[in-house]
């Protein structure tokens, strides 16, 4: 049987997860879902809006994934993989081919890892999780759900990132550091200590600037 996948919001992320699904040819066909029945990406179809999906999985659309990025939007993402894990899809990761995964990490569902990103040996990146393009997650280190890890970010070795939480391109976290949920970290910083839940916080090295409750 052949095997579909719906890919949910056609946009810039969209475009990333669909080139990282294209090189790997694990579906035989992708379907586009968004509301803008012209949304671009590779060419692929828009098969319906999320008002669809019910009867798109009807029609032997048995997987989906949300591909809306989280940039300053995580409640969309949330929103949309609560939606299709309700109507009963099955959601899976996608792991673009050129990214280095060790054996004993352990990747959730929804998870997206984009070009040339590392998740190194007992990492643990949990669902709905972004690493970006390039990023390094090293030995040890956990991502909580819904966090995006940014092109080029470096999560050194047994550092912790809570949920919901934003890791700024190309920021460098010291090994060991925590860093809480809900929390946005600014591109480029430097995290040499622990930051709390609920904050933004940027610079080098990286400081709180202010609440975000
Ligand atoms: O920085 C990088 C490498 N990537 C960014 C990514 C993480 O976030 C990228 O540069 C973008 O800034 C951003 O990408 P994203 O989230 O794909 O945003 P955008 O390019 O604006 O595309 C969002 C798409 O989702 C549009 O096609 C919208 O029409 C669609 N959309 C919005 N709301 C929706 C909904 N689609 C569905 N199915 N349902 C919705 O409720």
């Amino acid at each position: 049987m052949a095997k579909r996948l719906l890919l949910l919001g056609g946009g810039g992320h969209c475009r990333s997860v669909a080139d990282s699904l294209l090189a790997d040819g694990r579906y035989d066909e992708i379907g586009i879902v968004d509301y803008d029945t012209e949304a671009n990406v590779a060419d692929l179809p828009v098969v319906g809006n999320d008002e669809d999906l019910p009867s798109l999985f009807a029609d032997g659309w048995e997987e989906a994934f949300v591909a809306v990025g989280s940039v300053g939007n995580v409640s969309l993402r949330r929103k949309l993989f609560e939606k299709i894990k309700a109507v009963g899809f099955s959601i899976p990761h996608i792991i673009d081919p050129t990214a280095a995964i060790a054996r004993d990490a352990v990747i959730g569902e929804g998870v997206y890892i984009g070009k040339r990103a590392v998740v190194n040996a007992k990492a643990e990146v949990e669902s709905f999780a972004i690493i970006n393009s390039g990023a390094i997650v090293e030995h040890d280190v956990f991502i909580d759900a819904f966090t995006h890890v940014s092109p080029g970010a470096t999560i050194c070795g047994e550092a912790k990132i809570g949920w919901n939480t934003h890791i700024g391109a190309a920021a460098v976290v010291k090994q060991g550091v925590s860093i809480g949920s809900n929390v946005i970290i600014g591109a480029g910083s430097v995290v040499l200590k622990d930051i709390p839940d609920f904050v933004k916080a940027y610079g080098n090295p990286c400081k709180v600037v202010e609440s975000c409750q």
